[in-house]
């Protein structure tokens, strides 16, 4: 493995409790595996797994004050749940600190959480990747959805979706404008209900 990807790794067990390190190495290796399938870039897969989760663990209150005061914009739903700024604020700090210049590593770190309308095959790798990765237990249908990833990733990324949303309706959750808007561009194609 190059110094590189080492230093990444070192840097960023760091920054993560036990747990999240674990879930995170789960997301890199998982998202290498669906690069060599859909023949995308296997080490930038790789990186951005590494990195998705980078601000995970940084208190909220640091995260709202790191978007006030390097520009970063806070939507309705995130200022009430700052947790979910961990996506936006890992891209700003992969970029920062990390030294990560690749513009599509960062945008599928920004996107992971929320994906985003039109993502390219890296932000759906790690988008899916984060959802199905060994570590995961507790989504209902987990063992299709990681059948599915290997088969069509588009429909995997709807499928997400739709469970999130129902998870987050089942929790009185406020759903991010973004979250609703990739579901759906993403249930479009074929008109179904993933
Ligand atoms: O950081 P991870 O736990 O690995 O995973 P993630 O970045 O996908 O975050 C998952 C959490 O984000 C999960 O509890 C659902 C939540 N989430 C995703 N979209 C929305 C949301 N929460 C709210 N309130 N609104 C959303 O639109
Ligand atoms: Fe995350
Ligand atoms: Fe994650």
């Amino acid at each position: 493995m190059d110094d590189r990807i080492v230093n990444i790794k070192r840097k960023v067990k760091r920054e993560l409790d036990r747990e999240r390190y674990q879930h995170t190495l789960g997301v890199a290796y998982t998202a290498s595996c669906l690069a060599m399938r859909y023949g995308a870039d296997i080490e930038d897969a790789y990186i951005a797994g590494l990195l998705h989760d980078c601000a995970k663990c940084i208190p909220n209150d640091d995260k709202l004050e790191i978007c006030r005061k390097y520009g970063i914009g806070v939507t309705d739903c995130e200022g009430e749940n700052p947790s979910l700024l961990h996506a936006k604020v890992g891209a700003f700090l992969a970029e920062k600190r990390y030294g990560v210049r690749d513009k599509d590593i960062l945008s599928a770190i920004r996107s992971h959480t929320t994906g985003m309308p039109g993502m390219t095959l890296l932000q759906k790798i790690i988008f899916v990747a984060d959802y199905i990765e060994p570590n995961r237990n507790e989504a209902p249908d987990l063992p299709q959805v990681r059948e599915q990833a290997f088969i069509d990733i588009d429909k995997t990324v709807c499928i997400i979706l739709y469970d999130t949303l129902r998870y987050l309706e089942k929790k009185g959750a406020k759903i991010d404008s973004m979250t609703q808007e990739t579901y759906d561009y993403y249930s479009q194609p074929s008109g179904r209900l993933c």
